[in-house]
């Protein structure tokens, strides 16, 4: 080769080098557009929500006390089933029922030691099958609670687990958290030692027999702490898959997740572990059954929601306490109102501003991504009442129900069931008072069983004057009635562009500190419903700066009036809080809002 052609070469070598550089940038460059495609796809999935979920109010039912068919005492999936239309009829389109799943139930059935066997004294996997295909005749979707978090102590995993030779681990020596030995101590976790043939001390999630499922460690400061992306850790993850994919191809429409914060341990503030694999197991479940509705417990939705889940609760924090705890629950005693501050409790004196500051925050960081969802109670919490009065409790729930999110009613609160000093169930201990047998009318055992009256799952509520379904179903004014009528109101208005569906926006109209009213507006471009709520025992004028040609009242507790009036006004106006509202002028709609009284009003 002469030196000529040698550098012709070298020059082609070198163009050659340029091109397939160029062609490797290209092909980088669409790697990378195609990552970012599988990504943006990911996250739709992620972010996807189902259709029906817009329009739905769930109901949350504990099966063994609801309704019991086969008179053992304990209410079963058969009960439930035919009631069904109870609870359709009630508004609620969704039911979440909490662990119907075969357990020693020691906690209440959140102890499982099968996840795909539904639990002998509730009935059959066929019963729970039949439960969803009523479900969705009535046009409604029934979520199953799932416990991911940890087992029972007697599921078959831990039991292979415990073994002492690996070899008879099935494979499941990682399923669970285990130290290095037996005297070895959780480093900063709960944990149990000595109680199996394996050397080692297994870390707990709950109580002691809930042995917490291995989804490794973000952060590992010993040598049995594995890693998020461990085979063991992914091992635990497609087992939840299957539980989930096992459930939902029999016709279930999702799942309450249990401590959904709680899987990865030694993970951050930001649970940037936990965050990482929910997203792993929920985007292959979200791609193979989009109408699939997910909700966790857990409580911080900027979280939750980036995870995956379509919904957060805002849960009851009485040791922040958070703004769900400051509306209804701010008691040192759930039976007693004494020194009782509660946003709702008539005599409280507190207003809304402490709560809007918890809540706005959470709220703005989380609307995009999903629902931050208002409960009136759940099974962990007490009863609203006896400490609310039905005055009382019929204003809190209008909040709870025409707030953004989608709303969960817990059984029995439609009708105003009391929360009771009762002994420990079933590890339920100061939670068992909110436990007890659904009150359907005035027979023995109020209608829930026909079994002996002791034979029965939890007492129920001897009260002379105890709430039943049957008295109030046609008193027009009875607690019930008003719980039909404002989630009746909800569905006329939750349509894709109206008001009161969950992602319609929110506006503080009136919040201030030292003033009992709470005045906000829902809004979508089409339509505008302004709730106005005076739990106070005085009479409240509030004037905004709010415009409308015309008002229409479309349900209210009291005296409530709304007007466009241009008097002049020298009282506060607006909402002192972080919360941006409309500043031009203080001639708008006018309300006036007699003692503990609500209006809920269309503006035009
Ligand atoms: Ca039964």
């Amino acid at each position: 080769m002469s030196q000529r052609t040698k550098k012709n070469s070298d020059r082609r070598r070198t163009i050659n080098r340029g091109r397939q550089a160029s062609a490797d940038r290209t092909m980088v460059g669409m790697a990378q557009t195609h990552t970012d495609a599988q990504n943006t796809n990911r996250q739709d999935v992620l972010h996807h929500h189902a259709d029906w979920l817009g329009r739905t109010v769930f109901y949350e039912v504990y099966p063994q006390s609801f309704a019991d068919s086969n008179a053992d005492g304990i209410g079963d999936l058969p009960g439930l089933t035919e009631k069904l239309g109870y609870i359709r009829d009630l508004g609620c389109t969704g039911v979440w029922i909490n662990p119907c799943f075969d357990s020693p139930f020691r906690d209440a059935g959140y102890d499982i030691s099968d996840y795909l066997r539904v639990a002998p004294r509730y009935g059959t996997n066929e019963d729970l099958v039949r439960l969803f295909s009523k479900a969705h005749d009535l046009g409604m979707h029934v979520l199953l609670d799932l416990v991911p978090g940890h087992t029972s102590d007697r599921h078959p995993w831990f039991r292979a687990s415990q073994k002492w030779d690996p070899a008879d681990r099935q494979g499941l020596s990682d399923r669970y958290i285990w130290t290095g030995s037996a005297f070895e101590n959780g480093a900063s976790m709960p944990f149990v030692a000595g109680e199996s043939d394996r050397d080692g001390a297994y870390i707990t999630n709950f109580f002691a027999f809930q042995p917490a499922l291995n989804y490794g460690y973000l952060r590992q400061d010993k040598p049995w702490q594995q890693p998020v992306d461990s085979p063991a850790a992914e091992s635990t993850r497609e087992a939840i898959r299957h539980i989930m994919r096992f459930w939902l191809s029999k016709g279930c429409d999702g799942f309450r997740v249990d401590m959904a914060d709680s899987l990865v341990k030694n993970d951050d503030d930001d649970k940037s572990g936990t965050i990482d694999t929910w997203r792993r197991i929920l985007t292959p479940i979200k791609q193979e059954y989009p109408q699939a509705a997910f909700v966790s417990e857990w409580g911080r939705p900027w979280q939750s929601l980036a995870a995956g889940f379509d919904m957060d609760f805002y849960l009851d924090w009485g040791w922040v306490p958070n703004g769900y705890n400051l509306l209804v629950r701010r008691a040192k005693n759930q039976l007693d109102r004494t020194g009782d501050e509660s946003y709702f409790t008539a005599d409280s004196d507190a207003d809304p501003t402490a709560f809007l500051a918890d809540y706005l925050g959470q709220y703005e960081r989380s609307k995009d991504l999903g629902s931050f969802s208002f409960i009136t109670c759940n099974h962990d919490s007490p009863r609203l009442a006896p400490r609310l009065t039905p005055r009382e409790l019929r204003l809190a729930y209008t909040l709870l129900l025409t707030m953004p999110g989608v709303p969960y009613v817990y059984y029995g609160d439609e009708i105003g069931m009391r929360y009771r000093n009762l002994p420990n169930k079933e590890g339920g201990y100061a939670r068992t008072g909110s436990r007890t047998p659904m009150q359907w009318d005035g027979s023995a055992n109020a209608g829930f069983s026909q079994a002996p009256a002791d034979r029965l799952y939890l007492p129920v509520d001897p009260a002379g004057d105890a709430p039943n379904v049957a008295a109030q179903k046609d008193d027009p004014d009875s607690l019930l009635s008003f719980m039909h009528a404002l989630i009746a109101l909800r569905h006329d208005h939750d349509g894709p562009s109206q008001a009161l569906r969950p992602s319609a926006d929110l506006t503080i109209v009136f919040a201030h500190r030292g003033h009992r009213p709470f005045v906000y507006l829902r809004s979508t471009e089409q339509e505008r419903i302004l709730v106005a709520l005076n739990p106070g025992t005085e009479e409240e004028n509030v004037q905004t700066a709010l415009r409308c040609k015309a008002v229409t009242p479309l349900l209210h507790v009291g005296q409530a009036r709304c007007t466009a009036d241009k008097d002049g006004y020298d009282g506060p106006d607006g909402y002192d809080g972080p919360a941006t509202h409309d500043t031009e002028g203080r001639n708008g709609v006018r309300i006036e809002l007699g003692p503990q009284s609500m209006g809920i009003f269309q503006l035009d």
